[in-house]
């Protein structure tokens, strides 16, 4: 069930994120304004859809999918990319592709914590993620 995943949580400390955006090809400009951005993601379950806003000066995302099923993104970064999300062993697991690229968003809850674990290649960026009181 996605039910653990749903809250608001608060960015508070992140790895590598600046390499994770240039692995993906994000331009100099939009990389220095994401890397200053402390976002907000609020995560919703209604049925059997799950709805993940993000929010932050920068940018506002939202994202409605049902878990299994490909769906359309255009991502913070203006990627166009189909998606793909399951649960695995407790993890939300979503996987983008465009042209013949992939990158993994990896979101688990520990406590009060979210990790979200970004992958593109060699490159691992690490997010915590904090719930909001
Ligand atoms: C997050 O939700 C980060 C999700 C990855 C965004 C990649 C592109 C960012 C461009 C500013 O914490």
């Amino acid at each position: 069930m996605a039910d653990a995943f749903v809250g608001t949580w608060n960015l508070k400390t992140t790895e590598k994120f600046e390499e994770y955006m240039t692995a993906l090809g994000v331009g100099y400009a939009l990389r220095k304004l994401g890397s200053m951005t402390k976002p907000t993601t609020v995560i919703s379950v209604e049925g059997d859809s799950v709805t993940v806003k993000t929010q932050s000066t920068l940018k506002n995302t939202e994202l409605t999918f049902k878990l299994g099923e490909e769906f359309d993104e255009t991502t913070a970064d203006d990627r166009k990319v189909k998606s793909l999300v399951t649960l695995e062993d407790g993890k939300m697991v979503h996987i983008q592709k465009w042209g013949s690229k992939e990158t993994s968003l990896v979101r688990e809850v520990n406590g009060d914590a979210l990790i979200l674990t970004l992958t593109m290649g060699d490159v691992v960026c690490t997010r915590r993620y904090e719930r909001a009181q």
